[in-house]
């Protein structure tokens, strides 16, 4: 016979557990996108201790919606390996590779979960912990909890190492600028993300990735956002290949 009290105390249970598990990482990623979840499996699978943080239920940011919600995301050469090595089907379209946006979500969710990362879905970060003009943590709160502006102080995250992967808002770097003043960027500030130029984007993007302020790295889109990069639309390669490059940057740090 099914038990309610039971149904209620596994989920308690084990929910707590993880978190309990996590409240000290190697390696903090604040947005579940698709470089925060690329970062965490090459992190992972370096045998380093990760766990994403995602607003939303889902992870995948703004892979779901493909170009103008056409279900398809397209990626160029350079990154075909890593869509490769997960599996994901791809389609050649001249100098490009489309794919399919779900099928996209779903085997890199599967894959950076089997890699040993523990995703956080519904959790916002809203803070991070600085020690010493370095960034050594996150502070986080129920999304809902936000979404409801309920008065209810948040709890804390220890990291060696935080990840801003949160995509065009780039939250942490503008909560590190607003409250400690100056980033490790041309102006000391938030540069501001540029207009459409997708060549000249998928190049930055990479190149942006880096440590913006002591512990924290930023990634993907919020890379060109806090360096002044600009956007790129539908294609994803410079997300995957940025994913990539910050993990190879902590695991030098981590070793
Ligand atoms: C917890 C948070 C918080 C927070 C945000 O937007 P994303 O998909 O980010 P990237 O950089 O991995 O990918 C960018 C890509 O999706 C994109 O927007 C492109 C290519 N645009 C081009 C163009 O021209 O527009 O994912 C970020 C994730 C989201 O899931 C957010 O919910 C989450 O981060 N997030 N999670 N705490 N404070 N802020």
């Amino acid at each position: 016979m099914l038990n309610e009290i039971e149904i209620s105390r596994a989920i308690i249970e084990e929910a707590t557990a993880d978190l309990l598990h996590n409240l000290d990482v190697e390696v903090a990623i604040v947005g579940g996108g698709p470089s925060g979840l690329i970062a965490g499996f090459y992190l992972a699978r370096q045998g380093h201790k990760v766990a994403i943080f995602e607003r939303k239920l889902s992870t995948g940011g703004g892979v779901w919606g493909g170009g103008m919600l056409f279900p398809k995301i397209v990626v160029q050469e350079q990154a075909k390996k890593i869509l490769d090595e997960f599996g994901i089907k791809l389609k050649k379209k001249k100098n490009l590779y489309a794919s399919n946006s779900v099928e996209v979500v779903a085997k890199l969710t599967s894959r950076v979960i089997d890699s040993g990362v523990q995703i956080f879905n519904g959790i916002s970060a809203e803070d991070v912990l600085i020690r010493r003009q370095k960034v050594c943590g996150i502070v986080i709160n129920w999304s809902a909890v936000e979404i409801a502006q309920l008065h209810v102080d948040p709890l804390t995250i220890g990291a060696k190492f935080v990840i801003d992967a949160t995509g065009h808002a780039a939250e942490l770097c503008h909560i590190v600028q607003n409250k400690v003043g100056k980033l490790n960027t041309p102006s000391g500030k938030i540069e501001g993300e540029k207009s459409m130029w997708a060549d000249e984007a998928e190049r930055q993007t990479i190149e942006n990735t880096k440590e913006v302020y002591p512990g924290l790295f930023v990634t993907g889109m919020a890379a060109n956002a806090v360096f002044g990069g600009p956007r790129m639309g539908p294609i994803f390669g410079g997300m995957f290949l940025s994913g990539e490059k910050v993990a190879r940057l902590i695991h030098k740090r981590l070793f």
